[in-house]
């Protein structure tokens, strides 16, 4: 099942024509995924400067035996949101398989190219396994899957750090929303960046290849593409801060000079100023007493961190 492309493409008319019309112009972070943006974003993940990818793989290395002891069954259903590439994710599903429990793999995720390459390397090393993608919305997704799940408890990965992208109180209001597509017993495993040496999280957006640039500015790109825009790609500049006290990392594109962009395909003109922000991207980082408190109040009961070595990320249990 996949949302047909009209849909998708007037979701996407809706929110720039939103986003770009409001006093601090925004686009939503969640745009970046076209088929360029999931090729950077995979580059991302290669950059020496962008630890969380490498620190989660090492926490799911030894996470399985406590996820296998919490959901104490011999069949349960995988959840993914935001699977992406599914990469980290194949390190559980090989130990899943080792313990010989029964489960089926359900990911969620907007990108049709990160899905569909998910589907090839899975069919080719597990032609088996119970695999079922669903390209969607995380919500939209969730109401399809619908709460039948023959007694089996659901396993929800909310993998990298992608609950970041949420401000604090929006994270909370989505995790609550998450609670109400699921059953008592049912175990939800989020990533979470932890608040650090603000330096190593400004290079992890910031990286000195010009990884996260492209990867930001391939959003107005897009624009151009999708809404026949004429934004003039060489003036933007990507900017990036980190305040260590709200733990927030945020994103912004800069016109070095002014400038109008039409967009032909929504027929409207957007003026902007020299250096007039457009905020596109929160990459929130937390806390462990800030987690457990999101826990209580979005209605889980929390069971335990798996956090790295260095503690700069943590994978946080949590139970219906
Ligand atoms: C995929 C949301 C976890 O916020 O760290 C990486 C996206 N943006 N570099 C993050 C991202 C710029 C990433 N998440």
């Amino acid at each position: 099942m996949t949302i047909s492309p009209t849909s998708q493409l007037n979701a996407f008319a809706q929110d720039v024509l939103d986003g770009l019309s409001r006093p601090v112009r925004q686009l939503s972070s969640k745009w970046f995924y076209d088929e360029q943006g999931t090729r950077l974003f995979k580059d991302i993940m290669r950059c020496p400067e962008y630890y969380l990818t490498e620190a989660e793989s090492r926490i799911y290395r030894q996470c399985v035996p406590n996820l296998l002891d919490a959901l104490n069954a011999p069949a349960f259903d995988l959840i993914e949101l935001g699977a992406g590439d599914g990469t980290k994710t194949q390190i559980l599903i090989e130990q899943f398989l080792t313990a010989g429990v029964q489960f089926s793999y359900r990911p969620i995720d907007l990108s049709e190219t990160a899905l569909s390459e998910l589907g090839t390397l899975i069919k080719l090393r597990w032609p088996t396994l119970d695999f079922n993608p669903i390209q969607a919305d995380y919500f939209e997704a969730l109401d399809r899957l619908g709460a039948a799940t023959g007694g089996r408890p659901r396993l929800v990965l909310f993998p990298g750090a992608n609950i970041g992208n949420f401000s604090p109180s929006e994270a909370v209001g989505t995790l609550k929303r998450l609670r109400s597509f699921l059953n008592p017993g049912d175990l939800l495993f989020t990533g979470f960046d932890l608040k650090k040496d603000p330096g190593v999280v400004l290079a992890a957006y910031n990286d000195v290849g010009g990884i996260t640039a492209a990867f930001n500015l391939n959003l107005l790109a897009r624009i151009n593409r999708e809404l026949e825009g004429d934004f003039a790609l060489d003036c933007w500049r990507h900017w990036e801060t980190y305040d260590p006290a709200s733990g927030a990392a945020r994103s912004f594109l800069l016109p070095v000079e002014s400038q109008q962009v039409h967009l032909r395909a929504l027929n409207r003109k957007f003026s902007f100023r020299a250096w007039e922000p457009i905020a596109v991207e929160i990459s929130q980082k937390y806390n462990l007493r800030e987690i457990e408190g999101m826990a209580d109040a979005a209605g889980f009961t929390f069971l335990h961190h798996v956090s790295d070595d260095r503690q700069w990320f943590t994978n946080s249990l949590w139970r219906v």
